[in-house]
């Protein structure tokens, strides 16, 4: 990366968090500055993903064959089971929000720090606190419940699944006090300028994200705390057989955990909505509709649990308003898809890395939440419940969206967060093979679900077996992309080139700041006269994204 003009010689910000106040192992563990907060969530969120991702690529071996491969059942139960523990939990909820958001929301409203920073660490310790609980269950026996805990079973089962229920708890509490923290953060610390029309995209999706994170986790909490104090004393809560109910358990935890989805999504879309405007240099289309439309989805997120539970005995007339309720969700979507595609029309776009995983970012949300509106349409979901066509499904919005989200985060505020750039063409490589190996991974399990393979089996009828093969190929693609990107980022944090303070001449706030950003983020308290997604006035004389290379007519 070369520079365009001479004022543009990127430079490293030599007083930055990252060595002030100090740089050893104790300033870290008891700093309360939101950046570092953010990059130990990112770094921690980001080991939960690889070894959630190696349970991934084991249950993906052993479907390799229609019979026994590697393992037993029973191992099989608890693999999936941990797969999706440590996914959901330790990665999926708290990436975004509790990583980037940490790091990214002062800096974008221009504040010195979050409104409660010892809370803030109080969080990360939480979530660690969490983790270990869980990982103790999982190391002594783990649970194969999978990680929905449906009672009765996960009354009775001997595995250790009380560990695991009392970490998903405390990781509950991380959740909460880093909503909190976020709410009144935007509330009470924007700089004068921000009014709540210029609240960047992202901030406003991550606030949505948050009210849910207080309204809705302390119900999953309950309700992981019911499950094990009858687990462990026999109380009769939700087990028929001890006069409880297993379905005022569905009802309870798909009360959370159906908002949880939106915990996973929005703040991926809060991602995006910042990517877009980055890499077209236009300005959002529709900027309100897209703020608003994250509210809307957080509150109809919580009218829909009940498309859950269309085959638990629920009235047809549940049913059929449940699945209508439900379907509000894809108007929203709809809403900000169509707010960021016109937001590319006649852009000047860059494609660069984060560009690229925004491309796929798109097809997997829009193609995942066609196939939730199919399964929320209750004839339907009939014939598909329990088969690897939710399995798709809901890969296709998590894995698929959220976590193309992720790693556009990951390319385009690398800069910010390290100083540094990562190697564009390898990141492009990166991108193609996660793209394409996730396709390969999950189309076929639409097709399987489809044809009636039911999901948590480990072996099955043989004529399931070449899109299993198929999908185990894909995976491997996916997975050997994602190394890919490890390797690449991990050397560019000694040795990538210097970024400077707006690699990308961005004109989000949170580029406004050196990078790596000051300990105390601005020099002084920042005054906005433009909003956050503004590109008109100077999109020409400012040069796109990395300028250097000559620009060829097109
Ligand atoms: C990286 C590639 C991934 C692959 C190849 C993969 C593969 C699988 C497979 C084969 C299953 C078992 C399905 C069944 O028999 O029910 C599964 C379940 C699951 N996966 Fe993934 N997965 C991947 C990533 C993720 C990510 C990133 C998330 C989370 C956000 C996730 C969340 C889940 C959940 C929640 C389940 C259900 C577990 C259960 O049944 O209790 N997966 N995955
Ligand atoms: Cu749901």
């Amino acid at each position: 990366m070369s520079p365009s003009h001479a004022s543009d010689v990127p430079v490293y910000n030599p007083r930055n968090y990252l060595n002030s106040p100090a740089t050893g192992l104790k300033s870290w563990l008891l700093t309360q500055d939101h950046k570092r907060i953010g990059v130990m969530f990112l770094v921690a969120a980001s080991v939960f993903f690889a070894v959630g991702g190696l349970f991934a690529m084991l249950i993906r071996i052993e479907l390799l064959t229609p019979g026994p491969t590697i393992m037993d059942a029973m191992t099989y139960n608890r693999l999936f089971t941990l797969h999706g523990v440590v996914m959901i939990f330790l990665f999926m909820i708290p990436a975004i929000p509790s990583g980037f958001g940490n790091f990214l929301v002062p800096l974008m409203l221009g504040a010195k720090d979050v409104a409660f920073p010892k809370l803030n660490l109080l969080s990360f310790y939480l979530y660690m606190l969490g983790a270990v609980v869980a990982l103790y269950g999982m190391i002594h026996g783990g649970a194969d419940t999978g990680w929905t805990f449906y009672t009765p079973y996960s009354t009775t089962t001997v595995t250790k699944v009380v560990p695991i229920l009392l970490g998903a708890f405390i990781l509950g509490f991380s959740s909460i006090l880093t909503g909190l923290n976020f709410i009144v953060t935007t509330h009470t610390m924007r700089a004068p300028g921000i009014g709540w029309n210029r609240v960047p995209l992202f901030v406003w999706s991550i606030y949505a994200t948050s009210i849910i994170q207080i309204l809705a986790t302390p119900v999953l909490g309950m309700t992981l705390l019911l499950v094990a104090v009858e687990n462990a004393f026999g109380w009769g809560i939700f087990d028929p057989a001890r006069g409880g109910d297993p379905v005022l358990f569905q009802h309870f935890f798909w009360f959370y955990s159906h908002p949880a989805v939106y915990i996973m999504v929005l703040p991926a879309m809060a991602v995006i909505s910042e990517v877009v405007c980055a890499f077209s240099r236009k300005n959002i289309f529709g900027y309100k509709a897209v703020a608003y439309s994250s509210l809307g989805i957080a509150f109809v997120g919580f009218f829909t649990w009940g498309h859950h539970l269309f085959v638990s005995g629920q009235s047809a007339f549940d049913a059929g308003v449940f699945g209508v309720l439900s379907m509000f969700v894809g108007i929203f979507t709809a809403i900000k898809v169509f707010n960021w595609t016109a937001t590319l029309y006649q852009g000047s776009i860059a494609f660069k890395t984060p560009f690229a995983y925004f491309v796929g970012f798109l097809f997997f949300l829009v193609f995942g939440g066609m196939t939730g509106v199919a399964v929320a349409t209750v004839s339907l979901d009939v014939h598909w419940h329990d088969t690897y066509f939710v399995v798709a499904h809901f890969h296709f919005i998590m894995v698929g969206a959220t976590v193309m989200a992720f790693l556009a985060a990951l390319h385009y505020w690398f800069p910010k967060i390290t100083g540094r750039m990562y190697p564009e063409g390898w990141g492009l490589v990166g991108a193609v093979m996660v793209i394409l190996g996730f396709n390969f991974t999950f189309i076929p399990q639409f097709l399987l679900g489809n044809e009636g393979m039911p999901r948590r089996y480990f072996s099955y009828p043989e004529r399931f077996w070449a899109l299993n093969v198929a999908s185990t190929a894909g995976a491997s693609v996916l997975a050997m992309g994602l190394v890919i990107v490890l390797v690449y980022l991990l050397i560019s944090l000694k040795w990538g080139p210097i970024a400077g303070p707006n690699p990308w001449h961005s004109r989000g706030y949170e580029w406004d700041t050196a990078s790596p950003p000051l300990p105390e983020n601005f020099e002084e308290t920042p005054v906005y006269t433009r909003g956050p997604h503004e590109y008109d006035e100077d999109s020409y004389a400012n040069p796109p994204p990395v300028a250097p290379e000559p620009k060829h007519a097109s």
